[in-house]
């Protein structure tokens, strides 16, 4: 490559002419296939390498003057959130084609970014966040921002936002456009388009909040109450499993091939390197796209065997169903340490995962209030994470134009964390007694057929997430390094928390209604 930009530069092209002519265009083909289908994440991000190592070669021979960019974005994970590898994959899209980008990083309050907005004076603000919680931190970021008189376009995006949310609670907050971007690539469409003059009005009408809300909700119609019997689905008159041990188990894992075992290929090839269809069907078959990016996560997984750390907190709970609450308690002991509370659904089958604790056994008795020996149920409480020092190499990584290991090291660290809940959960039911059959592949482990589930708050069957602070007070997963932010989100990112039911009639469900940010 190098050969063909001092070829360029013989025939008297400028530096800063070769990147906005030829260089520039062949990210737009780039941009152009992606949007067809036609390149994955990974190529994408190989683009952007070949990029950034062109404009480094390209920038001794500049002025500086003459390094001008297209316009100037601030990023930012809102307040309470510690979601990363979303935001940095727009950065690194948005700044290999011109822009002009300032990260201001994770957990960003309004006030942070109302100082970062008046040192920086950016064209647009670019504001990503994981959880529903933080799609409601982006109303009150939007509001707080219109307070200061902040006025320039606003893109936002994230898991669990939408394009109705965006448009129905986040504009109407703020004085300007709020556009809606659902990956990289529309983020990048968006800033092309609020930069070109002849689209740029366009962009910011269709963006900006008119005074009424298009969309009207329609009422639901009233359900009864939840109430708090237990679902006739799920019997209570199976035995209940003898559990290895009750006390409190902080380890870290060091076999990371085993845990590595457990990762979901479509999770990690699919969702977060793009590629499209069967990947392991692909790799058997000597696909050599399937075996370019199977290759690129071992380089990854090679060099993340030096730093990455894995480790798990669990215990089982002596546990009690009292309605719709599960109450835990200490071996023995007749006072609840801690009650989860849950919601029932309204309708159909009624289902509540208190329901999945069974009855003790023989039920306690009223007889004079005297302690008695009861036999009771358990539930296995767990917080894995990946996540110790990712952040910082992957950052590392990025500003040195790495771009592919930057994003694949995020994205091997999250599905780490994934797998070892996976790998932990297995655990976890050989110590109940009921090991998986040997027969059970991983496709089938990954649809979860076996005895039980695991449920993490956030979900719908359980999707309050301030109960994350049950867990926090019973497990204290700050001895593995993962705290709770003020958004309820464990921090590092890669992290997940669980709940494990033994109960073989363990269903997924949702309860109650969603938060609207759908
Ligand atoms: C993979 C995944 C995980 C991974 C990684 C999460 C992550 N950081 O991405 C792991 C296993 C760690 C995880 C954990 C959890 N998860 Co999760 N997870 C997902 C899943 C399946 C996909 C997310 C994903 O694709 N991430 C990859 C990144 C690259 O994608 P992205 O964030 O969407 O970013 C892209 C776009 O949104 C956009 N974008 C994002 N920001 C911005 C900003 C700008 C300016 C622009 C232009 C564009 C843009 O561009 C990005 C790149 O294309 C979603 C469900 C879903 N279908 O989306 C649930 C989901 C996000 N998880 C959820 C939950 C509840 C959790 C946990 C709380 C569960 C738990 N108790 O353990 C934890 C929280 C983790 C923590 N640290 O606290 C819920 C959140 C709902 C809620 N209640 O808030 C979801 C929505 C699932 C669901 N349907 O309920 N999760």
């Amino acid at each position: 490559m190098v050969d063909d930009l001092n070829r360029k530069r013989a025939e008297g092209n400028a530096p800063l002419d070769i990147i906005n002519g030829p260089l520039m265009t062949g990210m737009a083909e780039v941009g152009r296939l992606f949007n067809n289908n036609e390149l994955i994440v990974a190529e994408v991000l190989q683009s952007a390498e070949a990029m950034k190592a062109a404009v480094s070669h390209l920038e001794q021979f500049m002025e500086k003057a003459d390094t001008e960019k297209r316009a100037k974005v601030m990023l930012a994970t809102v307040k309470g959130d510690v979601h990363d590898i979303g935001k940095n994959l727009v950065e690194i899209i948005l700044k290999n084609n011109g822009y002009e980008v300032i990260n201001l990083g994770i957990k960003v309050p309004p006030e942070e970014l109302i100082r970062a907005h008046r040192e920086h004076q950016p064209d647009a603000i670019g504001l990503s966040g994981l959880l529903v919680k933080s799609a409601q931190q982006m109303v009150t970021t939007a509001t707080d921002l219109r307070e200061a008189g902040i006025d320039v376009p606003l893109l936002v995006g994230g898991a669990a936002l939408s394009e109705k949310f965006t448009r129905s609670k986040i504009a109407p907050q703020y004085a300007t456009a709020v556009c809606y971007a659902k990956d990289a690539m529309t983020g990048l469409r968006l800033m092309n388009h609020l930069s070109d003059p002849s689209q740029r009005q366009a962009v910011l009408r269709d963006n900006t909040f008119a005074g009424s809300i298009a969309i009207e909700e329609v009422a639901p119609a009233p359900l009864g109450p939840a109430g708090e019997e237990r679902s006739p689905r799920i019997r209570a008159d199976i035995p209940i499993p003898n559990v290895a041990y009750l006390d409190r188990k902080a380890r870290s894992i060091p076999d990371r091939n085993e845990i590595w075992s457990y990762i979901n290929p479509y999770m990690i090839f699919g969702r977060h390197m793009g590629f499209r269809g069967n990947f392991e069907k692909a790799l058997k078959e000597r696909d050599p796209r399937a075996l370019e990016l199977f290759h690129s996560m071992e380089e990854v997984k090679r060099e993340a065997e030096s730093f990455m750390k894995i480790s798990a907190v669990w215990q089982f709970f002596e546990a009690d169903r009292e309605g719709n609450s599960i109450a835990l308690f200490e071996p023995g002991k007749s006072w609840p340490i801690h009650k989860f509370h849950f919601q029932r659904q309204r309708v159909g089958e009624k289902l509540c995962l208190s329901d999945y604790i069974l009855p003790p056994n023989p039920a306690p008795s009223s007889n004079n209030g005297a302690e008695q020996k009861v036999q009771r149920d358990h539930l296995a409480l767990f917080v894995v994470t990946a996540g110790a020092g990712v952040r910082e190499r992957s950052e590392e990584a990025k500003a040195a134009g790495r771009y592919l290991f930057s994003h694949g090291l995020q994205a091997l660290a999250i599905e780490t964390a994934e797998a070892c809940a996976e790998w932990l959960h297995r655990r976890i039911r050989e110590d109940w007694g009921f090991p998986d059959p040997l027969t059970l592949t991983m496709a089938e482990r990954f649809t979860s057929r076996y005895r039980g589930k695991r449920y993490s708050f956030g979900y719908p069957a359980c999707p309050n997430l301030d109960d994350q602070a049950g867990i926090w007070m019973l497990l204290k997963p700050e001895e593995i390094g993962v705290h709770l932010t003020e958004g309820m989100m464990m921090d590092p990112e890669a992290s997940v928390s669980a709940l494990v039911f033994h109960h073989p009639d363990c269903a997924y469900f949702t309860v109650g209604d969603q938060p609207d940010t759908q």
